[in-house]
């Protein structure tokens, strides 16, 4: 029997989020919302960390800040004043799909009103309709790291079970209005974040110079999967034809040597980093594998039945991942560490990093392609992958970046022998395909896009957008796989 390489036709898109693209953080009502209480800080070795781990005097002296100050944020790309030109360039090169999220507290800037924001409402109404005039699909994320900043001092944000009945009644206003525009959602961006990185992906507020409370951080999680679960129910009931998805941050772990027990250790990182999430939500109930990881560690949270059974009930339609870079899981903390996507792992000496540390790793991708479908069996999304880099903005207006088409190349590569593997993929969605505020360090020096917004950290800059080199390669790649 002679072999044919499979020529499956996914789609390909560019993603931004509201948070890290809009700006216009007090325009057209909207509420304050976590992300807007983020410093920027030079880098230093820990300043990443320290704008991640938000406590209340962080957030008290954002509060007093009336303008956009050090907030980066609150400004972001500008997204707000610039949206009709920035779908006509995404229209340009051609993307089957744009990944964009709604800003929760732009439709409900306390969070728990009755009524969404009118204001609002029609910011998002000329984007969905902008969008699909371009001929391009939608994914959605409802919630991508930002919640209104009054759900988090009123109620304590997610560890709050009343936090899953407003989260609803957000969703239910999203498909009521925009439902026949939905191809894809996703609840939550990245979930898993709510484990490793609370602040971002809960909205949890630490306690001053003490660390997160484990049994907080898991039901403010709990409650991120009811809402999850409801909001599949709420688009089942409205917009039968949305697919509905789950996301996950993937760490693509090795262990560091061939012991037991460095294979163990990466074993249990990945289950509980990284599959813990997917399995929930595309089984519809808790891995037996974290049973003793809560037990070991007193974990202890609320479940009740009813959850259990909406878990099983609202699974999701398909599964989805960000990936950057793999990382290397080990017993001995010896290794030289290095950064990766809100974590920071050991470096593996067969990788080259980008400017930022995070281990290039293609194959990974593949790798990580390969284990979630033999794992849930549902088609994925790559919903995230790119290369934060330095780019330099040369006379005439021209950005150079040959890395980023490499960068892009060879995860292309890789993704085509996962369909060969058998792999049912949906799409790939390149991450900032216009530059954006970065969500780990704050930085707008840290660029994906293709598209480059000429700001810099301090908010300097026309905010004019300019095509770079990878601008026309992804769009004669993308042009390319429509033959
Ligand atoms: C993911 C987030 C994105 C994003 C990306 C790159 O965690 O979903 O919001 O920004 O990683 O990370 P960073 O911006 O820190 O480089």
């Amino acid at each position: 029997m002679s072999y044919n390489k499979k020529t499956k036709r996914i789609l390909w898109g560019g993603a931004t989020a509201s948070s890290q693209y809009e700006g216009g953080y007090n325009l057209g009502g909207k509420g304050l919302d976590t992300q807007d209480c983020r410093p920027y800080l030079k880098r230093t070795s820990n300043a990443t960390t320290t704008t991640r781990l938000l406590s209340q005097d962080i957030i008290d002296e954002a509060k007093k800040c009336k303008g956009v100050g050090n907030y980066p944020f609150r400004r972001a790309s500008d997204g707000y004043h610039h949206i009709d030109e920035d779908i006509a360039l995404l229209k340009e090169l051609g993307i089957d799909i744009y990944r964009f999220s709604i800003s929760w507290a732009r439709l409900f800037p306390r969070g728990d009103e009755k009524e969404p924001n009118v204001e609002g409402l029609k910011f998002y109404d000329h984007v969905f309709e902008a969008v699909q005039q371009a001929g391009m699909k939608v994914f959605l994320t409802m919630n991508h790291f930002s919640f209104p900043l009054y759900l988090i001092e009123h109620y304590g944000g997610w560890t709050n079970r009343k936090l899953i009945e407003f989260y609803a009644r957000y969703a239910r206003v999203v498909f009521e209005r925009w439902g026949q525009y939905i191809d894809y959602y996703l609840p939550f961006n990245e979930i898993n974040a709510g484990y490793f990185s609370p602040y971002n992906g809960t909205g949890l507020v630490k306690e001053k110079d003490k660390p997160y409370n484990q049994s907080l951080v898991f039901q403010s999680l709990h409650h991120q999967f009811i809402a999850s679960a409801r909001t599949i129910q709420i688009a089942k009931e409205i917009a039968p034809k949305s697919q509905s998805g789950c996301m996950v941050a993937c760490f693509c772990y090795y262990p560091l040597t061939s012991s037991p027990e460095d294979n163990l250790k990466a074993l249990r990182d990945e289950e509980i980093h990284q599959w813990f999430c997917v399995d929930v939500l595309s089984n519809g109930y808790y891995p037996s594998y974290m049973d003793r990881f809560f037990r070991e560690n007193n974990i202890v949270f609320d479940i009740t039945d009813e959850d259990k059974q909406l878990l099983k009930e609202y699974t999701c339609d398909f599964v989805s991942f960000s990936y950057y870079s793999s990382s290397i899981a080990t017993t001995k903390e010896d290794g030289q560490q290095t950064a990766g996507n809100l974590v920071v792992t050991t470096k593996n000496p067969y990788l080259k990093a980008s400017d930022w540390g995070w281990q290039i790793d293609p194959v990974g991708l593949r790798i990580v392609l390969n284990k979630m479908y033999d794992r849930t069996h549902k088609p994925i999304f790559i919903s995230e992958n790119g290369l934060g880099a330095h780019d330099i903005l040369e006379d005439g207006n021209v950005i150079h970046d040959p890395y980023r088409i490499d960068y892009l190349k060879q995860h292309f590569e890789q993704i085509d022998e996962a369909i060969e593997d058998g792999v049912d993929i949906i799409g790939y969605i390149v991450w900032g395909v216009i530059d954006i505020v970065s969500a780990g360090s704050c930085e707008m020096a840290k660029r994906y896009g293709v598209v480059y917004v000429d700001a810099d950290d301090d908010g300097n800059g026309t905010y004019n957008r300019y095509k770079k080199d990878s601008f026309d390669w992804y769009k004669k790649y993308i042009a390319e796989k429509k033959k």
